[in-house]
């Protein structure tokens, strides 16, 4: 790609490594917490993982490292979707791996997964990195979401991972791919193949962490980009006050995105699917909740608004959760059994196939969420909520709603909508200072960890509220994230993903603050993410982090 006046001035830009890191290689030692356990499922997490299970918590202190010296081949892989901040992991883990022996070297996967697969891998050089340093996206290698789990690809992997004599091996990705990552290290170790695999917790949506994973890199700059557009679109509505903005952002199944850019822009509304789920919210109860601000706004002449709407909503809504849950059995069948290609025949016996409350559902729903509810799983068996239009769907019924209360006399305004959804928007931004500081430092430790010889780890940088010279790193057996969940029609051990917890803080502000944006207009405007000027105002973590861990 051609470079950009701000891509030229960010690759000088320094990123601020936590003290522990601080140090030369060699003098960087391990030390180590109790045995942990899983999030949940304990017993069978352990019976899938004899090796790898309750690791202790790897911290990194001044000490001697002997070994951290030897030569060595390491591998990255950039797993799943786009988070700004990847590439900084990379120029970290290379930074460090040149730190600790000019003669390592670092080979970038290509495409994701099945880079390894294939054995198709590119050397980092001096030149390659550079080009890339705090820049976004992951272009530099790619990235995919082939999953590791059969047999065969297990054993693919070990064959290239013995060829290329790699000592270590770094995912970088979200629930899913570190799920991959701690099954390939207890593959590897059950293989007797020493090569350390490594996770970085990485995604937009926010839904990878916990006490010790504060937070996944990109969801810091990806809200603040959508933030930004909310803000914008906010006082584009208060100066035209003619249209009511419904704006779906991404985050998959997690509201944290939805909740972060509300607490940044105060919308009118903003939906969070884990309170809808836990109060058994119906979608007519949204619809409700939504026209009740547009009637009492249109009493005070204000027929204008703004709506968040979390992109995973659809599948935390009681009845339509249901429906979701049969549909994903059904489609996983139907591909083991099914041999017509025709899509729409496919469907049709999809549709036949559920039973009679989740038909009755799917039938009230308009034809086009019909199709997309339909669509194919991504490669982890999960609904593709990025191409499911909720945000239309509650437009078309806040609409019928309203045409209802206007028949009644209860309604007298004028409604008058618009759609957009904001997720590919923030995904490959120019990583913010945070994201930069935090994915070399998440990139430096991975290295570390390898260097120590730590097998099925994801790399954690605490303390991040309170600015890199306080962040402290280390390790996180990955063992400790997981929990057993139904997947494509059977029980599997996955990382927990962790959803928007309603007695946090975030959301207790949020509950604070939302009676008065329901009905005043109270859009605050952040403006663009700013990467030069005074620290307050170029390193501020989100209002999620310091709310949390401030
Ligand atoms: P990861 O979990 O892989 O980081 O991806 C997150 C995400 O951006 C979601 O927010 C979104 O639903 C999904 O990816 C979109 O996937 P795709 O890039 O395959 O369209």
């Amino acid at each position: 790609m051609d470079t950009s006046i701000l891509q030229e001035q960010r690759y000088k830009y320094e990123p601020k490594l936590p003290a522990s890191l601080r140090q030369p290689i060699p003098s960087i030692a391990c030390t180590f917490g109790k045995a942990t356990e899983s999030a949940g499922d304990a017993e069978q997490v352990q019976g899938m993982f004899p090796l790898t299970y309750g690791q202790p918590i790897a911290g990194f202190t001044s000490g001697d490292n002997p070994v951290a010296g030897k030569q060595r081949t390491v591998g990255v892989i950039l797993s799943g979707g786009q988070a700004p901040g990847g590439h900084n992991v990379i120029c970290g883990m290379y930074d460090a791996l040149k730190a600790a022996n000019e003669r390592s070297r670092l080979l970038g996967f290509l495409g994701g997964p099945s880079g390894l697969l294939e054995n198709n891998a590119i050397e980092l050089t001096d030149e390659i990195i550079d080009s890339y340093r705090n820049t976004g996206g992951f272009d530099m290698i790619g990235s995919g979401r082939t999953k590791i789990e059969s047999d065969e690809q297990f054993a693919r992997s070990a064959e290239v991972a013995k060829e290329l004599d790699l000592d270590g091996l770094v995912i970088v990705g979200g629930d899913d791919s570190n799920t991959n990552a701690a099954l390939l290290a207890e593959y590897f170790k059950a293989s007797d193949i020493e090569t350390s695999v490594i996770g970085v917790p990485k995604t937009i949506d926010g839904d990878l962490r916990n006490e010790q994973i504060e937070a996944s890199f990109g969801f810091d700059t990806a809200t603040k980009t959508y933030s930004e557009l909310v803000g914008n679109i906010g006082r584009d509505a208060n100066s035209a006050k003619k249209y009511w903005h419904f704006i779906r952002v991404m985050g998959r199944s997690a509201s944290h995105i939805a909740l972060e850019c509300a607490l940044k822009t105060h919308p009118n509304i903003c939906i969070v699917s884990e309170e809808v789920a836990e109060k058994e919210r119906s979608l007519a109860d949204i619809v409700e909740e939504i026209a009740g601000s547009v009637a009492e706004r249109a009493e005070n002449g204000e027929n204008f608004g703004i709506v968040i709407v979390p992109e995973g909503l659809i599948e935390f809504v009681p009845e339509m959760n249901g429906l979701i849950s049969e549909l994903n059995d059904v489609l996983a069948a139907a591909e083991k059994t099914d041999s017509h290609s025709d899509p729409d025949e496919r469907n049709r016996q999809v549709s036949e196939r559920l039973s009679s409350g989740a038909r009755e559902v799917f039938r009230s729903l308009p034809s086009s969420i019909q199709s997309q509810l339909l669509m194919d799983r991504d490669p982890h068996g999960n609904v593709q909520v990025s191409r499911i239009e909720t945000e239309k769907l509650l437009i078309e019924m806040v609409d019928a709603q309203l045409s209802e209360m206007k028949r009644s006399g209860s309604y007298k305004g004028k409604f008058s909508a618009l759609s957009h959804f904001f997720g590919y928007e923030g995904r490959c931004a120019f990583p913010s200072n945070f994201d930069a500081d935090y994915c070399y430092g998440l990139g430096y430790a991975a290295f570390v960890l390898v260097a120590n010889g730590l097998t099925g780890y994801i790399t954690s940088v605490r303390n991040l509220a309170k600015g890199p010279a306080k962040w402290e790193a280390g390790g996180i057996p990955l063992t400790m994230l997981m929990n057993m969940e139904r997947r494509h029609g059977s029980d599997k051990p996955v990382i927990r993903k962790a959803l928007v917890e309603l007695d946090g803080k975030p959301f207790a502000e949020f509950a604070r603050q939302r009676p008065k944006w329901r009905v005043k207009t109270s859009f605050a405007s952040p403006g663009a993410i700013q990467y030069f000027g005074p620290p307050e105002v170029c390193d501020q973590p989100t209002e999620t982090l310091k709310l949390e861990r401030g």
